[in-house]
């Protein structure tokens, strides 16, 4: 165990060092806070700094996953590509770490394992797994949607002779299949982008699907000059009108409904956004995710790309999803996925109608049979949304977030839950987070916060606590609003489905990144709606 390396008082202590927690420093350094920054890695990024597979990228293009709140960055910095590869995005989030000198506050390889809140001084007393023990007024949890990786629970895991990865914990010097038998067990983001990169390289991949998804083609290219110059020049605009757009992205919604158009327009339309690529396909109507006739149009349109992609019909036919709509589970964007299964050394086997029920010394073993490998990769994906937080132990007036949040995630507006005062959440459950841009959604919550914080401390107060009237009421209409979209009907890990016995609500909030925006807005205009404010640690402080 590495020495503890501080022990100390601090205003506000930050939990991550991804996109979240680097800006949320920024933002507090701005306003004079003190703020110490914990991160489990060695370095900054979070989700790009794990994610290292082969052919991870983010399905968000470029100039529009990036930072907005600095024009100087926004305008210097240049991608190479329409969707930026993961290395690419790292060494942007190290470009930005650098150039705000981000570092010195941020301490690596250390991981929060306790935050506890002493109502008797009105802070939060935190300990990390190096020993250390910080007291801070607020905590800020910038911990990640899609930070715990999830391993399957198969007998004889730890019997295979060769070697395991999962996609969320790739090592840094990357892996070479080359000549190699691989087996990749599912077909979520992560493998879709992984699987058509191993299969160049490995002698022979074997591909376990349990659910097959929808992939629209990303049309990946070099980003030209030109193109990148047309978003610098009008970026100021272009990023606040994108901060009222429903997914916080630039997507040339269509409103008009599928089924308003004919046909032979509905047809021409998805052929227009599948040339185009990328997920803007789901915007190519208003109600693909509402409406169930709609959906599937839109749904047996992919299906139909799949059929004329893959050679071998009974493949294409196993890779065609047809038990969730389109979009309930997150859209995947691919290079070349489906025309992967075209090639000689690639074997898809569908763990449904033969289900793997053991690793064994040589591989895995579906149905009568022994696949053998030299290496396993799990794509099995994350404890989404409530993983990270809940792996800290998160105390308050004798309560765990774990107890409370134990028949699922309860928020006011996945900023903070009521019994946990000055704790805050970036991209928490009942927050826009995983269905939005990441980015977009990232810079909203730290500016909220931040703002926040600046106003407790400009009317002499210094706590907040949501109400459990205001939680309860925005957890309805969480609610209310998922179960008038198409998202409840999918399997999927915005459900909780993924991991046994995870209690399966609806987690993230759909009504919009633009919408939310405004009701955040709302509410902190109001004095913070629905928070109680109080200045009782000034207070105690005092006596
Ligand atoms: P996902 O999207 O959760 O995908 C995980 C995949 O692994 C999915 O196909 C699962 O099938 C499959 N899976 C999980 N457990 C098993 C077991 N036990 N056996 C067989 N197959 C299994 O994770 P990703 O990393 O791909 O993507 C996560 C997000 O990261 C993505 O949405 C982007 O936002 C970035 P299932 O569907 O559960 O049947």
């Amino acid at each position: 165990m590495p020495a503890a390396r501080s022990s100390n008082s601090v205003d506000v202590v930050i939990v991550g060092a991804g996109f979240a927690g680097m800006y949320m420093l920024h933002r507090l350094r701005g306003l004079g806070m003190s703020a110490r920054v914990f991160e489990a890695g060695s370095g900054v990024g979070g989700t790009w700094y794990w994610n290292r597979y082969p052919g991870a990228r983010c399905d968000v293009e470029s100039m529009q996953y990036s930072y907005s709140f600095s024009p100087e960055l926004q305008q210097e910095w240049r991608w190479s590509e329409l969707f930026a590869s993961q290395p690419e995005i790292l060494r942007y989030a190290n470009h930005v770490a650098d150039r705000l000198d981000l570092r010195r506050d941020i301490q690596f390889d250390t991981r929060v394992t306790e935050a506890r809140f002493d109502r008797a001084t009105y802070r939060w007393d935190i300990r990390t797994d190096c020993g250390d023990r910080v007291s801070a007024r607020y905590c800020v949890m910038a911990t990640g949607c899609l930070s715990t990786a999830r391993l399957p629970d198969y007998p004889g895991m730890d019997r295979f002779g060769g070697k395991t990865y999962h996609t969320g914990h790739w090592p840094h010097e990357g892996v070479d299949f080359t000549g190699q038998r691989v087996g990749v067990i599912g077909t979520g983001s992560s493998a879709i982008q992984a699987i058509p990169v191993i299969a160049q390289q490995a002698a022979q991949l074997t591909v376990f699907q349990r659910t097959p998804n929808f992939s629209i083609p990303s049309r990946n290219g070099p980003m030209t000059e030109a193109y990148a110059d047309g978003w610098k020049s009008d970026y100021t605009a272009l990023r606040e009108k994108a901060r009222h757009m429903r997914t916080g992205i630039l997507n040339n919604p269509n409103d008009v409904s599928a089924l308003e158009v004919t046909d032979k327009e509905r047809q021409r339309i998805f052929e227009e956004r599948w040339a185009a690529g990328g997920t803007n396909f789901m915007a190519a109507f208003n109600d693909l995710i509402l409406d169930r006739r709609a959906n599937d149009s839109a749904a047996e349109f992919v299906r139909d790309r799949i059929r004329e992609t893959v050679r071998n019909q009974a493949v294409a036919e196993l890779l065609a999803p047809k038990n969730h709509p389109i979009g309930t589970k997150r859209i995947c964007v691919d290079t070349d996925y489906y025309g992967t299964y075209n090639r000689e050394n690639v074997t898809l086997v569908d763990v449904r109608t033969t289900p793997i029920t053991e690793i064994t010394p040589n591989g895995v073993r579906a149905g009568d049979v022994e696949y053998r490998f030299d290496a396993i990769v799990f794509a099995t994906g994350f404890d989404a949304m409530t993983g990270a937080l809940l792996k800290i132990d998160i105390e308050a007036d004798g309560q765990s977030l774990r107890d409370k949040w134990e028949a699922g995630p309860r928020t006011y507006l996945g900023l903070m839950t009521a019994g946990f005062p000055n704790m805050f959440m970036i991209t928490g459950p009942g927050s826009p987070s995983v269905l939005s841009n990441m980015m977009v959604s990232i810079e909203q919550h730290v500016d909220w916060i931040a703002d926040c914080v600046a106003y407790l401390r400009s009317h002499g107060l210094d706590c907040i606590e949501a109400t459990q009237s205001a939680e309860d009421a925005w957890v309805e209409h969480g609610n209310e609003v998922a179960n008038r979209t198409l998202y409840p009907l999918a399997n999927s890990w915005y459900m909780g489905v993924n991991i046994p016995g995870k209690p399966q609500v609806f987690m993230p909030y759909i009504g919009g990144v633009g919408a939310y925006r405004d009701t955040c807005d709302d509410i902190a205009a109001d004095g913070y709606r629905g928070f109680a404010l109080t200045a009782q640690a000034a207070a105690l402080a005092a006596e």
